[in-house]
C-alpha cells in the first residue's frame, strides 16, 4: 500500500539520518515513529474518530514543536483532520476556528485564562513528550492511504469576511508533492531547510510533509534570523524554502556579514513562492551567494500549481510551467475564453488537477464563487509563454494582500478595527514595500468626539488577529474618499 509518509512506515530500515531537526534536537524515522505512534495511542485514548477536526498549535519554540508534530502527523495517520494554528492567533481569530470547525479536541499548550479555547479537551505538549519517552511503538498510527478523505484544513483569508477552512486529502497531497519532486529532482538526498511558520502550504505541506515523503527530511528554525538560517543551509547543503521577504532580509544581511552568502553558495537549491521575487532580487540574491533562485506558485486551495524545473534552468521573472497532472488556462475578462500564450496577453489564472480543494468548509456558496467544474479561479493575473511558462502579474483584487508572503484580507482587518473603540470608519490597504512586498496600511474614520491612538489600533489587530495582519501604520482621517454609490475608493488612498 502506497503511504504518505514513507520512512515512516513499520519495516523500513532505521538509516540514523535525520528526519526532523529542531533546535538541538534530531529525530531520525525511528523516533519520529515512535512519537507518532505515542501521540496516536494518546489521541485514541481520547477516542478520536475518523473525520474529527483537531485543532493543532504548531508555535512555541523548538522543544514545543517537537512534541506538537508528531501529534499533527498522528492525527493524519488516523483518519482525522488536522487543523494547524498560528500559536500567536489572537482572540477573534481562535473564535472564528472553534466555531467553524466544532472541534472537541485540541493538541497546544494551555489555553490562558478567558481563551476562546477554554474547555476543549488538551493535549500539552508536556504529556506528549512523556508518552514518546515510554517508547514502544504499539497502536494503529503510521497507514495513512492515499484516499480521497481530508486529512489537513489550512484556514486562509478571502477579501471579505473570516478565514475558509481548505480541506486536503492524502491522494492530493501526494500527488502535488511527487511533481515537485521530479521538477527539483527531490529525494532522499536533499534535506529541506526553512524558517517558515508551519500553519501553511509553503511550510507544512511542502516543507514538513515534502521533507517526510521524499525522505530527505526537514531542518526547522523556529524564528527566522538570517545568519542562522543561512549556516544551516550550508551545513546541511540542503534546499532553502523561503519567502521574498527573507530572501531580502538575507541580501540585507550578507552586506554586513560575508559568512551570510558563503554559506548560502553551499545550499543545494535555493526556492522562492508564496509572493512575487522582483528580477532585482533574483540578481542580487545570485551577487551574494552565486546561485540562482527557483520560483514556484501556488495557493492554499490548490497546493503548488506552477515550478521552475532544475533541468531547464533559473527563469528569473517566471513561475515556470504547471507541475505534471495540473492543468491551467488564462481566462479573459468575459469569463470563458482563453487568451494566447503569447508572453504578453493577460488572463487570470484558472487551474484544475488533483491537490485542487473540492470546496471550502461548510461554505457552497463561497465555494461556487471559485470553482467551476473542478477549475479553480484562483484570482492571479498572469501571462504565458508559447513554451507554457506563467508569469504573474498582479490579483484581481485589491482586497487580498500578500504581506511578508502572507495572505491577508482587507476585509477581516477592516472588521478587526471596527470592533475597537473610537473607530467609525475604516479602509485598509496594501502598500508596496521593498521587504514585504506589500505592507499593510489603515485609513481610520474616528467616532465622533474620538481621538484613537494608531498604536492601540495596530496592538489591537495583532492581538484579535494575529502579529502578522496588524497594520504597519494607521493613518486617521475626517473621510474616506468614496464615489457616486458610496463605496470607498481604495486606489485613492494608494496615490
Ligand atoms: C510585532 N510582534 C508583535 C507585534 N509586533 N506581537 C504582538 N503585537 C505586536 N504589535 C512580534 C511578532 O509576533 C514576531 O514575534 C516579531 O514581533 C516580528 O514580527 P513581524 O514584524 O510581524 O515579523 P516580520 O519580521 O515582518 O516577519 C517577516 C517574515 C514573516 C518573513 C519572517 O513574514 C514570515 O514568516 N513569512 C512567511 C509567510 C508564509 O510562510 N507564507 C506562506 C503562505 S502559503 P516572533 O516571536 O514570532 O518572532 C502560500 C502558498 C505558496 O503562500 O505558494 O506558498
Ligand atoms: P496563499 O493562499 O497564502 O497560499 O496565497 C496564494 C497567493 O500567493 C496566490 O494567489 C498568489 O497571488 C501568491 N503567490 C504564490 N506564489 C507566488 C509566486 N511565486 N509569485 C507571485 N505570487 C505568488
Amino acid at each position: 500500500m502506497d503511504l504518505l509518509f514513507p520512512p515512516l512506515g513499520a519495516g523500513r530500515p532505521a538509516t540514523g539520518a535525520p528526519l526532523l531537526s529542531l533546535g538541538e534536537a534530531r529525530l531520525d524515522a525511528a523516533a519520529l515513529g515512535a512519537a507518532v505512534h505515542a501521540a496516536a495511542r494518546l489521541l485514541e485514548a481520547e477516542g478520536l474518530t475518523e473525520g474529527e477536526p483537531v485543532l493543532i498549535e504548531v508555535g512555541g519554540d523548538a522543544e514545543n514543536l517537537l512534541a506538537v508534530l508528531p501529534a499533527l502527523l498522528a492525527v493524519m495517520e488516523l483518519g482525522a483532520v488536522a487543523v494547524p494554528h498560528a500559536g500567536k492567533l489572537g482572540h477573534r481569530a481562535l473564535a472564528h476556528l472553534r466555531a467553524d470547525t466544532a472541534a472537541r479536541l485540541r493538541v497546544g499548550r494551555a489555553a490562558a485564562e478567558g481563551s476562546p479555547l477554554t474547555g476543549l479537551c488538551t493535549l500539552e505538549p508536556a504529556r506528549l513528550r512523556e508518552a514518546a519517552s515510554e517508547g514502544s511503538r504499539r497502536g494503529g498510527a503510521l497507514r495513512r492511504a492515499l484516499d480521497d478523505r481530508p486529512c489537513l484544513m489550512l484556514y486562509t483569508s478571502g477579501t471579505t469576511g473570516s478565514p475558509k477552512g481548505v480541506p486536503h486529502s492524502p491522494a492530493g497531497l501526494a500527488a502535488n508533492l511527487d511533481a515537485l519532486a521530479r521538477a527539483w529532482a527531490w529525494g532522499e538526498a536533499t534535506p529541506v531547510v526553512h524558517a517558515l511558520p508551519l500553519f501553511h502550504v509553503h511550510g507544512l505541506v511542502l516543507g514538513l510533509f515534502g521533507g517526510l515523503r521524499h525522505g530527505g527530511g526537514l531542518l526547522h528554525l523556529p524564528r527566522f534570523e538570517p545568519g542562522a538560517l543561512a549556516r544551516a543551509v550550508g551545513e546541511r547543503r540542503g534546499m532553502l524554502f523561503s519567502v521574498p521577504t527573507m530572501l531580502h532580509r538575507l541580501v540585507e544581511a550578507g552586506r554586513e556579514d560575508p559568512g551570510i552568502g558563503e554559506a548560502l553558495g553551499r545550499a543545494r537549491r535555493l526556492i522562492s513562492g508564496s509572493a512575487p521575487l522582483p528580477r532585482r532580487m533574483h540578481a542580487a540574491v545570485e551577487a551574494l551567494c552565486g546561485q540562482p533562485v527557483f520560483e514556484r506558485y501556488g495557493l492554499t486551495e490548490s497546493a503548488i500549481n506552477c515550478a521552475v524545473r532544475v533541468e531547464d534552468g533559473p527563469d528569473p521573472g517566471f513561475v515556470g510551467p504547471p507541475l505534471p497532472g495540473v492543468e491551467l488556462k488564462l481566462v479573459a475578462d468575459d469569463g470563458l475564453s482563453e487568451v494566447p500564450s503569447d508572453g504578453e496577453s493577460l488572463g487570470e489564472v484558472w487551474v484544475r488537477g488533483p491537490s485542487v480543494m473540492r470546496g471550502y468548509h461548510g461554505q457552497e456558496a463561497a465555494s461556487a464563487k471559485v470553482l467551476l467544474a473542478g477549475w479553480l479561479k484562483t484570482g492571479d493575473i498572469a501571462a504565458r509563454r508559447a513554451d507554457g511558462s506563467v508569469r504573474l502579474v498582479g490579483r484581481r483584487s485589491v482586497d487580498l494582500i500578500k504581506s511578508g508572503g502572507y495572505r491577508i484580507g482587507a476585509g477581516e482587518v477592516e472588521a478587526a478595527l471596527l470592533e475597537l473603540p473610537g473607530v467609525a470608519e475604516v479602509a485598509v490597504v496594501g502598500v508596496a514595500d521593498d521587504d514585504l512586498g506589500q505592507r499593510i496600511e489603515a485609513f481610520v474614520v474616528p467616532a465622533p468626539g474620538a481621538r484613537p491612538d494608531p498604536a492601540a489600533l495596530i496592538q489591537g489587530v495583532a492581538e484579535a488577529l494575529s502579529p502578522h495582519q496588524r497594520p504597519r501604520a494607521v493613518h486617521l482621517r475626517d473621510e474616506l474618499p468614496r464615489n457616486a454609490m458610496g463605496k470607498v475608493q481604495k486606489k485613492l488612498l494608494l496615490d
